[in-house]
């Protein structure tokens, strides 16, 4: 194998078909990385403006050319107010992701939604009564309604704090109030941020970054939050089931239908056009064995969660994945989606094809859905899907699938353990289990691929640390076997007798990276069991891999809810040491919890290990 593929990704699959790609000449993310090399090391540090056009303005970081930009602002305001507005974009994602769900939920509540419907109906109402909704001789519908209501609210302008951060233990809410830093409306604290890094607005850095974190947990708390509890009430909430991974669950005699982006609104209405039965058998008359669905990507986790669906990769995986040849459409949302992909499919019989209004590709046709077409729609693209089938070339698929176990919401962690975090406290206290450790975020071609994730998943494992994980992580560690039957073997023996006991792995896919969610209402379930807060907790996330806007506002909703959290790659804030020294020490006198930067995995390891025992120390738990 040549070692440029080698050094790009650790999968074979990933391997093989970078190699396929070179054959057919298609151009990938990693030579697209290394065109672009060097990159910019001015804006690598955080230290170029262009919010206004007195600029654009750059700070010289050894000190000879200019410290101050046209405005005046200095190294710390101009970092910090990069850094502010990438987590704006990221809570804005999230939550726009979530605001299109309370819409479909409004229009199934108005009878207007065919093909959705209310699947988990014991959670709307568990949901409603959190925001003070009542169940009363009311039907599902009536109670949607309202808790569409409530939460659109939750998105406005209004001086109270967003409903869910109730989940959040005492303490911690007590932290952010007396920081000042409860969010109130979601979109509210995205556009004050906005605001706020205007020029000639706040050019404190301190008060900019506390903003940020409000804004993050606005997202953590907010939008995320409602995104993934409305998901789960529109489409089921995630129970354990056994799937597959990596680009081999693409099959050669059936249709294959990949889809891609993050909002399981169009993703479930093309799952259940695929398993229509006049659909099959078209498929059958055009001389298929059936129609495969596989996901990339985070709407891949969503189907994988509560579906079982097959995940083709993660998201350096998305162009090669159409290297294979062999995927007869690719249907795309939102998020993550390189605008590279329909150039990729150019190549190859693949149709591509977007379905959100506020998501267009290059080589891509558009077809929209909403909530009230998109049952219809679906069905149409996977009847041209199924025509396409005829039109393949050569098929490549290089590898077998590696098989997994997904779908654990707190839910079904909580209902494996019996209904309480009690066993899981007990094992924590014992010492049978040192800690948790949630690994989420995506790929980045600085990173080899997967690498990051597998690596330090490995290390943790090994030494009794349960791992949960969410998005491209969690396909990483799932293609890497961690999620298989039997993966209990690879943990160290306390961990492995528990997951042995309750037949379960010892990384647990907890979904999509909305779903990160989940991680903060099980800790927080575990802090309230203790009678303590999160940061107290022997716990730690990490993003080894990360690379998007979405990924740093997740890292300071964790970081501002009191997780210790280790990102893989630097964010840019290098040009301005007092902002470094906030996130990375400053914040725990602030919310309990820091900020580290550590790209090699190995070293990330020992770094949450420590921590881990350390917060263990601090409860007065066993060594
Ligand atoms: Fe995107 Fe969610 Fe990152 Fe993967 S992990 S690359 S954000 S798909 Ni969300
Ligand atoms: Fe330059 Fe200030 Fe304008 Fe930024 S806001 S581009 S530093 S003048």
């Amino acid at each position: 194998m040549n070692d440029t593929y080698a050094g790009r990704t650790i999968t074979r699959d990933g391997q093989l078909l970078l190699e396929k790609a070179e054959k057919d000449r298609v151009e990938t993310v990693w030579d697209r990385f290394e065109n672009q090399l060097p990159q910019c090391g001015y804006c690598e540090m955080g230290l170029s403006c262009r919010i206004c056009v007195m600029g654009p303005c750059r700070i010289d970081p050894f000190g000879e050319g200019p410290q101050k930009g046209v405005c005046g602002a200095d190294a710390d305001i101009i970092v910090a107010r990069n850094l502010c507005r990438m987590i704006a974009a990221g809570a804005a994602s999230h939550s726009d992701h979530g605001r299109d769900l309370i819409e479909v939920l409004d229009e199934v509540a108005k009878g207007k939604a065919a093909g959705y419907r209310i699947r988990d109906a014991e959670k709307l109402k568990r949901v409603a009564s959190e925001y003070g909704i009542s169940s009363d001789g009311k039907d599902d519908l009536k109670i949607a309604e309202q808790l569409a209501y409530a939460m659109q609210e939750d998105f406005g302008t209004r001086k109270k704090a967003l409903t869910l951060l109730r989940r959040a233990p005492a303490k911690r809410r007590q932290v952010w109030d007396k920081l000042g830093i409860a969010p109130r409306g979601i979109d509210r604290e995205t556009a004050e941020m906005m605001h706020r890094t205007h020029m000639g607005v706040d050019n404190n850095w301190q008060s900019l970054l506390l903003q940020a974190l409000r804004n993050a947990l606005s997202d953590g708390w907010g939008g995320s939050m409602i995104a993934t509890e409305l998901s789960d009430i529109l489409f089921g909430t995630p129970k354990p089931a056994t799937t597959a991974v990596n680009v081999g669950v693409l099959k050669k005699d059936q249709v294959n239908i990949i889809v891609h982006g993050h909002n399981p609104v169009v993703s479930e209405m093309v799952l259940l056009a695929c398993r229509s039965e006049d659909l099959l058998q078209l498929a059958a008359s055009k001389g298929a064995a059936g129609i495969n669905l596989a996901g990339v990507c985070c709407t891949g986790n969503e189907l994988l969660m509560r579906s079982g669906v097959a995940m083709a990769g993660n998201h350096l995986t998305t162009e090669l994945v159409l290297t294979t040849g062999a995927v007869d459409m690719m249907i795309v949302d939102y998020q993550c989606i390189m605008p590279s992909l329909g150039t990729v499919a150019a190549c190859y019989h693949t149709r591509m094809v977007s379905t959100s209004d506020k998501a267009r590709f290059p080589g891509m046709e558009h077809r929209e859905f909403h909530p009230d077409n998109a049952a219809e729609e679906a069905r149409a693209l996977v009847k041209e899907a199924i025509e396409n089938f005829t039109n393949r070339g050569e098929v490549y698929i290089p590898v077998e699938p590696v098989n997994a176990v997904g779908g654990f919401s707190v839910e079904t962690i909580l209902g494996a353990l019996g209904g309480t975090p009690q066993p899981l406290i007990d094992a924590l206290k014992s010492g049978t289990i040192r800690g948790a450790v949630g690994i989420v975020g995506c790929n980045n071609p600085r990173i080899r691929q997967d690498f990051g994730h597998v690596t330090l998943a490995k290390r943790l494992i090994e030494n009794d640390i349960l791992v949960v994980d969410t998005g491209c992580a969690a396909v990483a560690t799932a293609k890497a076997g961690f999620k298989a039957s039997d993966a209990a073997q690879m943990a160290g023996p306390g961990l492995r007798g528990i997951c042995s006991a309750l037949g379960i792995p010892p990384v647990l896919h907890m979904g999509s990276c909305v779903d990160n969610v989940r991680i903060l209402v099980l800790a927080s379930a575990l802090a309230n069991a203790l009678g303590t807060d999160i940061s107290d907790l022997p716990i730690a996330g990490a993003a080894p891999e990360w690379y998007s806007e979405k990924a740093v506002a997740i890292g300071a909703y964790f970081v501002a809810s009191g997780v210790y959290t280790v990102l893989g790659p630097m964010p840019p804030v290098t040009g301005s040491m007092n902002v470094v020294k906030l996130l990375t020490e400053g914040l725990q006198d602030v919310v309990g919890a820091t900020f580290s930067v550590e790209p090699d995995p190995e070293k990330a390891a020992l770094a949450i290990r420590r921590h881990i025992e350390e917060k263990r120390r601090g409860l007065g738990l066993p060594a």
